[in-house]
């Protein structure tokens, strides 16, 4: 109603996306995964959070007013969508176990759309009066709806101009793909049509509705990298834009609903089963830690760069290869203790492994031997105690491999220049 979004998807698009996903999919989520035990942050993390909403609260209690409003109508939205936003309870309350319900029913609720007597209601809540902000990680963590014609998202508005305010959709879904979800920036030359994006498969090709699942950006100056469950599949620069401004240096505020129907998911038909619930358990916004402004590159395989995965210092981080970019996350230094820092972190053999495809990743600094790098003749770079190399993972050059230890072999995948 207030902020046309144009959703029309044309198989440029589609193709674009198609082959950024196929890139994202030679990566191995079982190794592209943090794991678990490596993802406790220390007391000390670098990263703060911003601002969060867990959703504790008795079942029945609409969302706190001070953190989400509501987006109420039937227009359309901009995409010929059926559903009628409310702030009923019926459409958006807590359910007494930590979460946020947002349902989609088939119903009027006595409501006008603009196709007539309204045939579903739902509910859009977002924070454009209560929190924006610039940069940072803005993550959710969501069991989304399924059936034909739901459309759930989670996303981020510039403001109320569209698209030239922009518009960062961290996570879309649309019923007739159950196990794929979208991540899209649309802004001036690249809206609608043409928004620029890329997609995710559920790994085991399960449908994302089966579960929660985290969805998140890390978005920090002219660098926007969408993720999921920890999963880095997309980043996107101005390098992208073919020469389009890049709209994403100022406050966006977050944005989550669910719709029925649409250009984009098509419409309910016979398959269509409702109501149906999109479950949040908590939706959170924090800082990427220290930008780190020293350092330089240190590059590898196919003259990529030796790369912390979202420019995330959390400890635990993938340590990959990607396209050089001059952000801070391939600002490395060596300060003559036999570490290699960035983002204020060390580079660090996961575990303080030895054996053969052990991963590295970016740990805080403590002093062991799992952190000392010796820079040979031959363009090595060997962890003495493991007496193994740092190597590019099954020697692939594309985005986002990660990197592990191996033994020392000659191969590009284990040369670096730094
Ligand atoms: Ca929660």
């Amino acid at each position: 109603m207030r902020v046309p979004r144009s959703r029309i998807r044309t198989a440029a698009l589609l193709a674009a996306g198609a082959a950024l996903l196929g890139t994202a999919l030679l990566q191995s989520p079982a190794t592209a995964r943090t794991p678990a035990a490596d993802r406790a942050e220390p007391a000390a993390a670098p990263t703060a959070v911003i601002w969060e909403d867990n959703f504790d609260g008795p079942a029945g209690q609409g969302p706190d007013q001070n953190k989400w409003r509501y987006d109420i109508g039937g227009s359309g939205w901009g995409n010929n969508e059926r559903q009628y936003y409310t702030d009923s309870r019926s459409n958006s309350a807590l359910d007494g176990n930590g979460n946020l319900v947002i349902t989609a029913r088939r119903e009027s609720g006595g409501h006008q759309c603009h196709y007539g007597t309204c045939e579903y209601t739902s509910a859009r809540l977002l924070t454009a009066q209560t929190f924006t902000q610039t940069y940072g990680r803005f993550e959710a963590r969501i069991k989304i709806p399924r059936t034909q014609g739901i459309w759930p998202a989670f996303w981020m508005l510039g403001g109320l101009n569209w698209p030239g305010d922009g518009e960062i959709d961290i996570m879309e879904n649309i019923g007739r793909e159950p196990a794929t979800v979208h991540g899209t920036i649309h802004g001036p030359g690249y809206s609608g049509a043409g928004g620029i994006g890329a997609s995710y498969n559920h790994p085991n090709g399960w449908s994302f509705a089966d579960d929660f699942h985290t969805f998140a950006v890390d978005w920090a100056p002219d660098s926007i990298t969408w993720s999921v469950d920890g999963v880095q599949y997309q980043r996107r620069t101005p390098a992208d834009l073919n020469g389009n401004p890049w709209v994403f240096n100022h406050p966006f505020f977050m944005i989550m609903n669910v719709a029925v129907g649409g250009n984009w998911p098509g419409y309910p038909d016979g398959t269509t089963v409702l109501p149906q619930t999109m479950t949040i358990d908590y939706v959170r916004v924090s800082t990427l830690g220290s930008s780190g402004g020293t350092g330089s590159q240190i590059t590898g395989l196919a003259g990529k760069c030796l790369d912390v995965a979202g420019a995330n210092s959390a400890d635990g981080t993938t340590v990959q290869l990607y396209d050089c970019n001059g952000t801070a996350a391939q600002k490395w230094t060596r300060p003559g203790d036999g570490t290699i820092r960035a983002l204020g972190k060390c580079l660090d053999v996961a575990n303080a492994g030895i054996t053969d495809g052990t991963r590295v990743q970016l740990a805080t600094c403590n002093g062991n031997a799992a952190q000392q790098w010796v820079y040979t003749s031959g363009r090595d770079l060997v962890n003495p105690r493991a007496n193994k190399c740092l190597d590019v993972t099954g020697n692939n050059a594309a985005n986002a491999t990660p990197t592990q230890i191996w033994t020392c072999g000659g191969g590009a995948n284990q040369k670096w220049t730094v």
